[in-house]
């Protein structure tokens, strides 16, 4: 999958400003955060003798549903403690509340920037508008929000969800010839990840008439929730005309592979399972052939994060979006595979 694919996402909902005007917005956060804020830190993390105060940095993390949010935390602090960078870091337990409640702690401790992976698109422009008073720069990790005022972050650095839903599906056209009677199994209600999976996957399937998602359910990213909700769907009126399982994390097609052997069914041969991640179970699970396809979402964002942290505290410009690579590995080609994956 090519991350600079010249097809539009179905939404137009990101930021369309050019990249001129980002960089004005950006140096007009850093102009406000002048006036308003003053600047007790050097941007630089601590060089030791020079006696610089280390860089602070505040991140709002989702919570630990998943093997690949916790590879994302263990990114991040790995990173951080290898730059010397003072993380204050708080998990949300899976709560908007929460996160916003601790972005409010990061303004009040005075970080020199915020980032976190916003648990749902939507609600965050109050607080984000708090933020931008007191002069931080934001970086959203790993999902993206929807603000009517693109100033309120600096930049975006994760994966393209659309494209990665796309290569599921197209995926899945290849391995049944364009005939299955998906479930599919959604990510948490709200969540970037689940409206741009589902999306780029809805919209790859309408060019073949015989591709139907005929049950879709939230698993909320998690291996119990998806072996639950797989259960039910089995169990449904429809269970028997279930060919295939689309599911939106690793974790919750591993659920799902559980409720099909429990069902007395072959998962990967009487029901197909494709999913999104590339977690290390994932892989393992490909090389047993319970699972057939994974495409891959790298987690591993703790570089890029700091990267763009450490440039924007000394007031340079970045990009305005920030995307992963990402590639499709399936049963053949994983056994290879399995001993380079990191997480
Ligand atoms: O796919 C899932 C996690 O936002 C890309 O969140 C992330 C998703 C990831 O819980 O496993």
């Amino acid at each position: 999958m090519n991350p600079s694919d010249p097809r539009p996402a179905l939404r137009p909902r990101r930021s369309s400003i050019s990249r001129r005007a980002a960089l004005a917005l950006a140096l007009g956060l850093s102009v406000v955060g002048c006036g308003k804020h003053e600047p007790k830190k050097s941007a630089a993390p601590d060089s030791g003798a020079g006696g610089r105060q280390a860089l602070r940095v505040g991140f709002a993390q989702i919570g630990a549903e998943s093997d690949w949010r916790r590879a994302n935390t263990q990114s991040i602090r790995d990173e951080a403690a290898a730059r010397g960078v003072d993380l204050v870091f708080v998990d949300a337990q899976g709560s908007q509340a929460n996160q916003i409640r601790a972005i409010r702690s990061f303004i009040a401790q005075g970080v020199d920037v915020i980032a976190f992976a916003p648990v749902v698109e939507t609600g965050f422009e109050p607080v984000l508008r708090e933020v931008k008073e007191a002069g931080i720069p934001v970086i959203l990790t790993d999902r993206e929000v929807e603000v009517s005022d693109p100033s309120l972050y600096a930049t975006f650095i994760g994966a393209d969800f659309v494209a990665e839903g796309r290569a599921a599906a197209e995926w899945l056209a290849g391995a049944t010839s364009g005939q299955a009677g998906i479930a599919q199994l959604e990510g948490t209600p709200g969540a970037a990840p689940a409206i741009d999976r589902r999306a780029g996957f809805e919209e790859a399937i309408a060019a073949h008439p015989a591709m139907h998602i005929i049950k879709s359910q939230s698993g909320e990213f998690t291996r119990a929730k998806g072996r639950e909700v797989m259960e039910s769907f089995l169990n449904s009126p429809e269970g028997p005309r279930i060919t295939a399982v689309y599911a939106h994390n690793d974790d919750m097609a591993l659920g799902a592979i559980q409720a099909i052997e429990a069902a007395g069914k072959k998962p990967g041969v009487d029901i197909l399972v494709v999913s999104i991640d590339g977690v290390k179970a994932a892989f393992q699970a490909m090389t047993e052939g319970s699972l057939n396809c994974t495409v891959e979402c790298n987690p591993l964002l703790g570089p890029a994060l700091f990267d763009a942290a450490e440039a924007l505290a000394a007031g340079k410009t970045i990009e305005r979006r920030i995307v992963t690579p990402a590639r499709v590995f399936t049963g053949a080609s994983s056994a290879a595979e399995l001993p380079n994956r990191r997480y």
